[in-house]
C-alpha cells in the first residue's frame, strides 16, 4: 500500500538542533525508501518566503506558507520534515489543525545552551545589539504545550533524539 504522508514539525530556538536532527532523520528514512521532503529555514527563506523578515507578522506568514506546502505534500503521501523556529503557539496550532497527519517535535535546549553553542555567532550579535528581535534574547519563544516528541538536546545524543522521533513515527504507523 502507498505510504501515509506526515508532517514532522521541528520547533525550537536557533541552535537548538532542529536541522541537525531533521538531517539525521532524513538519512534514516532514505535508508527505508520513504518518500520525503525537507523544508529547512535557510532554503525556505531564500525561495518560498524570500523577502520576509522576523517581525511577528512575517514569522507568522513564513510559518503559514511552510504549513501550506507541507499540507500539499503530506496529503500526497510524503513525509515532510520542517525545521523552523516557529516561535508562536497560535500559528503552530493553526498549521497543525490544517494538516491531518502532524507530529510536533519540540527541540528544547535552554537558551543558555544554544547561546553557548552559538554555531553561527548570531547570539553574540544579538547581545551586542547588532541583530534586534532575536528569538530567546529580545523576542519571544512560546514553548509547545503538547508536543508529540521532546528532544532535550542538552542532555541526550543526536542518535537518541533521532530514535525518539523514529519511535513516534512507528507508534503512529507512518513507518
Ligand atoms: C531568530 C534569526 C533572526 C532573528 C536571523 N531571530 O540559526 P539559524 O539563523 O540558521 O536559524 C535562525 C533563522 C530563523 O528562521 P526561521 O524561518 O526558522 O524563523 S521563524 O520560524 O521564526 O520564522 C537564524 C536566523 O534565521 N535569524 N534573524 N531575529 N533567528
Amino acid at each position: 500500500s502507498q505510504q501515509r504522508g506526515v508532517t514532522v514539525w521541528f520547533t525550537g530556538l536557533s541552535g537548538s538542533g532542529k536541522s541537525t536532527i531533521a538531517r539525521a532523520l532524513e538519512e534514516e528514512l532514505r535508508a527505508r525508501d520513504c518518500q520525503l521532503e525537507v523544508l529547512d529555514g535557510d532554503i525556505v527563506r531564500t525561495n518560498l518566503t524570500k523577502g520576509l523578515g522576523f517581525s511577528k507578522e512575517d514569522r507568522d506568514e513564513n510559518i503559514r506558507r511552510i504549513g501550506f506546502v507541507s499540507h500539499l505534500l503530506t496529503r500526497n503521501g510524503v513525509i515532510v520534515l520542517v525545521s523552523a523556529i516557529s516561535p508562536y503557539q497560535a500559528v503552530r496550532e493553526e498549521v497543525r489543525d490544517r494538516i491531518e497527519d502532524f507530529v510536533e517535535v519540540y527541540v528544547s535546549a535552554p537558551v543558555e545552551v544554544c547561546e553557548e553553542r552559538d554555531v553561527k555567532g548570531l547570539y553574540k550579535k544579538a547581545r551586542a545589539g547588532e541583530i534586534k528581535g532575536f528569538t530567546g534574547i529580545d523576542d519571544p519563544y512560546e514553548p509547545p504545550t503538547h508536543p508529540e516528541v521532546d528532544c532535550r538536546t542538552h542532555e541526550e545524543t543526536l542518535t537518541e533524539s533521532v530514535n525518539k522521533v523514529l519511535a513516534k513515527l512507528e507508534e503512529l504507523g507512518y513507518i
